[in-house]
């Protein structure tokens, strides 16, 4: 069996838990550590780029990053980002030279991946073939490929207040002024608090899926989404020209999981960013909002918690438990999603 999931960070990270547990480690030669039992299943995770960055001359990968190191054993489950056993000397060596960003935290452990990261894309490689690479270490057991190589980043359209110094240099009288600010800075920084007008990918024009992507989606036999973030995640990997379309040609069907359970997203602030464009903070407006493959969306199936109701013309709804409470809970949700759309996993 094939099977096709796009994911954020930590909702993403956990739903693919969910996946191994249930059809075991991917029988993809590259990415299988030596010893192991491949299993007959193959599973593909599309990584979000949406969030990553420049920081301190690195390259951040968070989605990347918090994928391979949950499926890996490494990931702190507390932050839900980041190293376990993390120290912090060089976070605190950048501070004490006042350097920029000071809003915005590498861990000893981790800038380790971003170093390597980093040389591997100075020397030519690409983020597909270097997260191939740092997965060699993780052994996720799952592909996981970065929806593109090029550049993609989520940037945000905010109005924020300038500073007196600012105000004086510019000579101006404007007390506000409307600017793109990465994603990084109003999710970290801000907190998503401060007024937004819109999301914006840098680069979309010239961005391609990365390789394998396309395949990936085309020769699936289900295709899933995680209850990711449906805006800056799985609507950033969706934002990558060519995937919307493969999607919507794919001969599998799509099923989606709601990150919204009532009226709260399951974690993260899927809220502040769907407020943003104008969609309810409801499984049915979430729904509605990835619409139907029959009417120009992208999914054939949506699964909501139960008390919860959702009435999407064109696509199948069953509500089924959704919390995430370990592997083989989540498991569950993933064999609810193959019943919902009638795929055997056996
Ligand atoms: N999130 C924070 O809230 N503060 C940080 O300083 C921070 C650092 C960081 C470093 C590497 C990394 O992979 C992720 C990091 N995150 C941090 C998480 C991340 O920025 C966001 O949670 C995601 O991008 C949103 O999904």
């Amino acid at each position: 069996m094939k099977v096709t999931v796009l994911v954020g960070g930590v909702g993403g990270a956990r739903f693919l838990q969910g996946v191994r547990e249930l059809l075991g480690r991917t029988s993809f030669p590259d990415v299988l550590a030596e010893g192991l039992p491949p299993s007959e299943h193959e599973v593909t995770a599309v990584v979000n780029v949406g969030d990553d960055a420049w920081m301190h001359g690195v390259r951040i990968c968070p989605d990347l990053d918090t994928c391979m190191y949950t499926l890996g054993d490494g990931i702190d489950t507390d932050r839900g980002w980041g190293r376990r056993g993390e120290t912090w000397h060089a976070k605190e060596e950048l501070a004490a030279y006042g350097a920029d960003p000071d809003w915005f935290g590498l861990g000893d452990r981790d800038l380790a991946t971003h170093l390597i990261r980093t040389q591997m894309l100075d020397a030519g490689y690409r983020l597909s073939d270097i997260t191939a690479a740092l997965c060699r270490r993780w052994d996720p057991g799952v592909r996981l490929l970065p929806a593109t190589d090029d550049r993609h980043e989520t940037h945000v359209v905010v109005t924020r207040p300038i500073d007196a110094a600012k105000q004086a240099a510019d000579g101006t009288e404007a007390s506000e002024e409307k600017v793109a600010i990465h994603f990084q800075e109003w999710w970290v920084r801000h907190r998503a608090q401060i007024q937004t007008h819109g999301f914006a990918q840098v680069g979309s024009d010239d961005a391609k899926a990365a390789p394998g992507v396309l395949e990936a989606i085309a020769e699936a036999d289900i295709i899933l989404f995680a209850p990711s973030n449906p805006v800056v995640s799985v609507g950033a990997i969706l934002s990558v020209p060519g995937i919307r379309g493969a999607l919507r040609t794919a001969k599998a069907p799509v099923v989606g999981v709601s990150p919204i359970i009532g009226t709260s997203p399951l974690r993260g602030m899927a809220d502040e960013c769907l407020s943003v464009v104008d969609v309810e903070t409801t499984p049915e407006a979430v729904g509605r909002h990835y619409g139907a493959r029959s009417a120009n969306g992208v999914l054939d199936g949506w699964l909501i918690a139960p008390g919860d109701s959702a009435d999407i013309p064109g696509v199948k709804v069953a509500s089924v438990p959704l919390l995430m409470t370990d592997p083989a809970t989540t498991a569950q949700m993933v064999r609810d999603a193959c019943d919902l759309v009638g795929v055997s996993y056996e």
